[in-house]
C-alpha cells in the first residue's frame, strides 16, 4: 500500500472521468462528421481525436495500477478495473504509431464506406444497399454471384491495413496488460475471459439442434428451387443463395422458404410502401413503442440533427448507428432508411440505443455504458420482437384481418432472420480472436473464415476463393473495428429479456404471440435495467429484468418450440447436416 489514500483515488477518479468526458465528446463529434461527410480532411480530423483520446486513456490507465493493491471502495475499484477496457481500440503510446493506427481504421472504413461494382451487362455502379437488392430479388445463380464476388472484392483492399492494424492494435493491448486485442475484448464480461469463452460456447450448444434444423428444411427448399446441381443436397449451402451479402440472415428469401400451403398475410414493406411511409415515420414508429412503455419522447435535436437518409451529394458510413454525442441528451441515429420491413426493424433496435444512453446518463462517466455490449445491442431487439401482427393492428398498419392459419409461417420468417443469425454472430470474432492471438497468420485470413463458416453455419462462398481475398474484410464491423460476439449474445439475451418482460405483464401468450406495448410494467423494469448502465456487475442488471443471474438460451427455445416440431417433421423428408 504504497503512499495512496481513498481521497487520492476519488482526486484521481474525479479528473479521469472529466478528462476522458471532454475527448470522448470531441472524438465523437469528429467521427460523426467523418461518417456522414467522408473526405480526407474529416478521415485525418477524426483520426487524431481518436488518438488523443487512447493515448490519454493509455496514460491515465497506466497511472492507475498504483491502486492494484490499495484498500480502496468496490466503486472505485470497478470504475479503475473499467478505465482500461472503456475503449474497443487501443494504441501502442509512440504518437506516430498511435496515429497510424487510428487513420488505418478511418481508411478501412471509408474504403468499405465507398465500395462499388458494376454487374455484368450493366453500366451503373451499384452500392452495397443496391448489391443487397439483388442478392434478395434475383433467383439467377450467375447475376447472384456476380454481385456477391463483386461486393466481396472490397476487402481485398481493406486487406493489407487490416494486417498492420492487427500488429498495432495487439503492441497496444499488451501495453496495458493484456496479451493482445483479442483477450482484451474478452475481457468485458466480469469474468474470467476463458470462463466467457466456455460460457459463449454453452450458448451454441444449446441453440445448435434448432440451427441444423432450420439448415436443412432450408437447403431442402433451396434444392427445389435451384436443383442439385447448383445446391448439393446433403452438403453446405452456397453463400450467395441466401438473400444476404452474408448470409447472416434468411428472411430476405423467404418468398422461396415459406410453406407452400401458408403464407403470412401480409407483407409489411408493401404496407409502408403503399402508406407512403417516410424514413421520418419509420423512426417515429420505433419512438413510439418507447413512449408507451413509459420511456419520454426523444429530445427535438434528434429530429434536428440524425441522420435518416443516404445524401446524394457525398460518401457516407451507411451501415446504421445509434450515437450520444454528449453522453447526455444529444441522441442520434445514423442510417440510410430504406422503406421496407427489414428497416422497421432495424430502427427499433438503434433507438434502443439511444433509450439505453440516455438511460445511463445520470451515471458517472466511467458507467456510462451497458452491462455488458451483449445487453446494448438486445434491448432495441427486444422491443422489435413485440412488433407482432397484432401490434401492426393496433396501431392501425395492418386493417386487414388476421390469418387465422398457425402461427408456422410467422415463425418460420423470425427464424430465418434470428436462429440462422446465430452460428453467424459466433463465427466472426471466434476468427477475430485467432486473427489477434496469432493463431492464425496473414497467409492464413481468407482460408480459416471459410473454414470456420463451413462448420458452424455450413455454407461456403459461391466458387473456390484465392486466398488473397479477404472476405472478411467485406462484413463492416471487422474493417470498423467492432466487436462482434456481442450480437451473438444479444440473440440470447433478446429472447430472455422478451420472456420475462412478457410473464411479468402476466400475459400467459405464446411467446411468438405477446407483445409489451403499451405495458408500464415491463417499462419499469427495462428502465430500472438501462439506468444502471455499467455501475454493477452484468448479471445484477440482468437479474432486474429477469429475475436470473446468468443468459439462458431457454427464452429463445420456448418461443421457437412449435417450430422446432413442425421443423423435425418436415425434415423427415430431408437429410439434416453438412
Ligand atoms: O450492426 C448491427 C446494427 C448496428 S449496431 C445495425 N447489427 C449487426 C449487423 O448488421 O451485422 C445488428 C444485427 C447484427
Ligand atoms: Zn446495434
Amino acid at each position: 500500500m504504497i503512499g495512496s489514500s481513498p481521497t487520492e483515488v476519488g482526486r484521481f477518479l474525479e479528473e479521469t472521468e472529466a478528462r476522458l468526458l471532454e475527448l470522448s465528446i470531441e472524438a465523437q463529434q469528429a467521427d460523426w462528421v467523418y461518417s456522414t461527410y467522408i473526405n480526407p480532411d474529416t478521415e485525418a480530423l477524426s483520426a487524431r481525436t481518436l488518438a488523443r483520446l487512447i493515448g490519454v486513456t493509455v496514460d491515465l490507465a497506466k497511472r492507475s495500477t498504483r491502486w492494484n493493491d490499495a484498500p480502496i471502495t468496490p466503486v472505485e475499484a470497478r470504475k479503475l478495473r473499467l478505465l482500461r477496457l472503456s475503449l474497443p481500440l487501443i494504441a501502442p503510446s509512440d504518437p506516430s504509431e498511435s496515429t497510424e493506427l487510428t487513420r488505418l481504421v478511418a481508411t478501412m472504413e471509408g474504403k468499405y464506406a465507398r465500395g462499388r461494382h458494376v454487374l455484368r451487362g450493366s453500366a451503373t455502379e451499384l452500392d452495397l444497399q443496391e448489391l443487397s437488392h439483388v442478392l434478395q430479388e434475383s433467383r439467377d445463380p450467375a447475376r447472384l454471384t456476380d454481385a456477391w464476388t463483386g461486393w466481396h472484392s472490397v476487402g481485398r483492399s481493406i486487406r493489407p491495413d487490416f494486417e498492420r492494424y492487427v500488429e498495432l492494435a495487439n503492441r497496444g493491448a499488451r501495453e496495458i496488460g493484456f496479451p493482445d486485442m483479442g483477450a482484451m475484448w474478452r475481457s468485458k464480461y466480469d469474468m474470467d475471459p476463458e470462463a466467457f469463452s466456455s460460457e459463449v460456447e454453452r450458448l451454441w450448444r444449446e441453440v445448435e439442434p434448432l440451427y441444423r434444423s432450420l439448415h436443412a428444411y432450408v437447403r431442402r427448399r433451396l434444392v427445389e428451387t435451384y436443383g442439385p446441381d447448383h445446391v448439393d443436397p446433403r452438403g453446405p449451402i452456397p453463400a450467395h443463395f441466401l438473400g444476404n451479402m452474408w448470409a447472416q440472415s434468411w428472411e430476405g428469401i423467404f418468398p422461396i422458404l415459406a410453406p407452400p400451403e401458408e403464407s403470412l398475410g401480409f407483407d409489411l414493406t408493401r404496407i409502408l410502401v403503399d402508406r407512403g411511409t417516410t424514413p421520418t415515420d419509420m423512426v417515429r414508429y420505433a419512438e413510439s413503442f418507447f413512449v408507451s412503455l413509459g420511456l419520454d419522447p426523444l429530445p427535438p435535436t434528434f429530429w434536428e440533427r440524425s441522420m435518416f437518409v443516404r445524401p446524394r451529394d457525398r460518401d457516407v458510413v451507411c451501415h446504421a448507428s445509434a450515437w450520444d454525442l454528449d453522453f447526455a441528451d444529444d441522441l442520434r441515429i445514423k442510417m440510410c432508411i430504406e422503406i421496407t420491413d427489414e428497416d422497421f426493424r432495424v430502427v427499433h433496435h438503434e433507438l434502443g440505443h439511444n433509450y439505453y444512453q440516455r438511460a445511463y446518463a445520470g451515471q458517472p462517466y466511467l458507467f456510462r455504458d451497458s452491462a455488458h455490449d451483449g445487453f446494448h445491442e438486445a434491448v432495441g431487439d427486444t422491443i422489435a420482437l413485440s412488433v407482432t401482427p397484432e401490434y401492426l393492428r393496433k396501431i392501425g398498419l395492418l386493417s386487414t384481418a388476421l390469418p387465422t392459419g398457425g402461427d408456422i409461417p410467422l415463425l418460420l420468417y423470425r427464424a430465418l432472420e434470428k436462429i440462422a443469425f446465430l452460428p453467424f454472430g459466433l463465427v466472426v470474432d471466434r476468427w477475430r480472436w485467432e486473427v489477434f492471438s496469432g493463431g492464425i497468420t496473414p497467409a492464413e485470413y481468407n482460408d480459416t473464415w471459410w473454414a470456420m463458416r463451413r462448420t458452424y453455419q455450413g455454407i461456403v462462398p459461391p466458387a473456390a476463393r484465392d486466398p488473397e481475398e479477404f472476405d472478411p474484410g467485406a462484413k463492416f464491423h471487422v474493417p470498423a473495428n467492432v466487436p462482434y460476439m456481442r450480437y451473438f449474445l444479444a440473440a440470447i439475451l433478446q429472447f430472455q429479456f422478451h420472456r420475462a418482460l412478457v410473464r411479468a405483464m402476466g400475459s400467459g401468450e405464446p411467446l411468438h404471440r405477446a407483445s409489451i406495448y403499451g405495458s408500464k410494467e415491463a417499462g419499469e423494469k427495462l428502465r430500472a435495467m438501462l439506468e444502471m448502465g455499467q455501475s454493477r456487475e452484468w448479471p445484477d442488471a440482468l437479474e432486474a429484468v429477469t429475475g436470473e443471474r446468468t443468459m439462458e438460451a431457454r427464452g429463445l427455445l420456448e418461443y421457437f418450440a412449435p417450430l422446432q416440431r413442425w421443423l423435425d417433421s418436415e425434415n423427415r423428408k430431408a437429410p439434416v447436416g453438412w
